[in-house]
């Protein structure tokens, strides 16, 4: 018998040897201390040894048991160590390889420049004002007081859904839907896409985006209209910037006015920028028609009032000297990126 345990301590530990996974550890633990296993099947039979050879036996059995044991144990000690170790080398990473460059988005410039002025004039007291692109021929011309033989309703010029329902060719319509629902002091804003039917080209394009504004309350003066703008192209432009105020003619506003600001390369002398007129235009404004106020249901013998419009796009193309429309819809990063 005691032949017998040092046979099966000495196939133990041959097995142990050759084993190199944990998991198998536990079937040797099995197969050599389990209940069935190897040395208890010898501890059964002990019964069938006289008194004085049972303790000596019995002690060998022990010894043995601990010895696997301990064997076992520093087997899955070396193989935790190495399994660690193959572990760290297979997910080491190489800290000196060049990282990988993260682009990340940035605002076009129309939504800069628009957001830039709706901060004016929202630090101004100001309101944005949304509404449909698709709006009926009401509210985008006849309450604009724009006649029915005027260039701007021409079949040529402006896309029709049918006779009375078309896409918007200027946020105006927006304003007019404000002063029929809501009463004076009204001070908004309305940014958004407005459409023409025009051919493209670099200064056209069917789909543009304008910025008109409005302010109605008692006693708005022409006063009022141009604080308003100089205070925002100051803002946009730098204190130094010089705006001039021509008469002009819209069906919408009477007086009406168009407005250029000094050329920002010429400083008004004269050059290719601004084709030798020493200055830019950049919108067209006036005082609130009363035919318009009055068609909205606002007095317009108490009430009076400004409004203005101007092209995102020709702002965007001066502020940073863009000189093809398209560039600004063709949506080439190569040409994004630089602003
Ligand atoms: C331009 C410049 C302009 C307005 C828009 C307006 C809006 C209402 C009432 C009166 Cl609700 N006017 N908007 C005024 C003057 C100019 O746009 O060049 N338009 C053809």
């Amino acid at each position: 018998m005691k032949e017998q345990l040092k046979k099966i301590e000495e196939l133990a530990k041959a097995e142990l040897a050759e084993c190199t996974e944990i998991k198998a550890l536990d079937d040797l633990r099995i197969k050599y201390l389990g209940k069935k296993g190897e040395l208890t099947a010898i501890l059964k039979q002990m019964g069938k040894l006289s008194a004085e050879e049972r303790p000596v036996v019995g002690q060998l059995a022990n010894k043995v048991r601990a010895d696997i044991e301990e064997a076992l144990s520093e087997k899955l000690t070396s193989l935790k160590a190495s399994e660690q170790a193959a572990r760290i080398a297979a997910e080491s990473i190489d800290i000196t390889l060049p990282g990988k460059a993260q682009t990340i988005g940035k605002l076009h410039p129309l939504s800069r420049v628009e957001n830039e002025i709706r901060d004016i004039f929202m630090g101004m007291g100001f309101n944005i004002a949304d509404g449909p692109e698709v709006d009926d021929d009401y509210h985008v011309f006849e309450a604009l007081n724009l006649p029915p033989d005027h260039p701007a309703r021409d079949t040529q010029d402006t896309f029709y859904i049918n006779d009375k329902i078309l896409l918007r060719t200027q946020t105006s319509s927006v304003q007019v839907h404000v002063m029929e629902t809501q009463k004076p002091p009204i001070r908004i804003i309305s940014p958004g896409r407005v459409y023409r039917s025009d051919a493209v080209d670099a200064t056209h394009s069917p789909l543009f985006h304008q910025i008109e504004g409005l302010v109605v309350d008692k006693g708005i003066k022409m006063s009022d209209l141009k604080g308003t703008l100089e205070m925002l192209m100051k803002k946009l432009y730098g204190n130094e910037c010089r705006l001039r105020f021509r008469p002009h003619h819209f069906p919408f506003t009477e007086p009406s006015c168009e407005v250029d600001i000094m050329c920002f390369n010429c400083g008004g002398k004269g050059c290719s920028m601004c084709k030798d007129e020493g200055f830019i235009e950049l919108l067209g404004a006036g005082m609130v028609h009363p035919k318009v106020l009055e068609g909205c249901g606002i007095d317009s013998s108490v009430y009076s009032g400004f409004a203005f419009g101007l092209g995102l796009e020709r702002m965007v193309m001066g502020r940073y000297s863009i000189n093809d429309l398209r560039l600004l819809y063709e949506n080439d990063v190569r040409f994004l990126e630089q602003f």
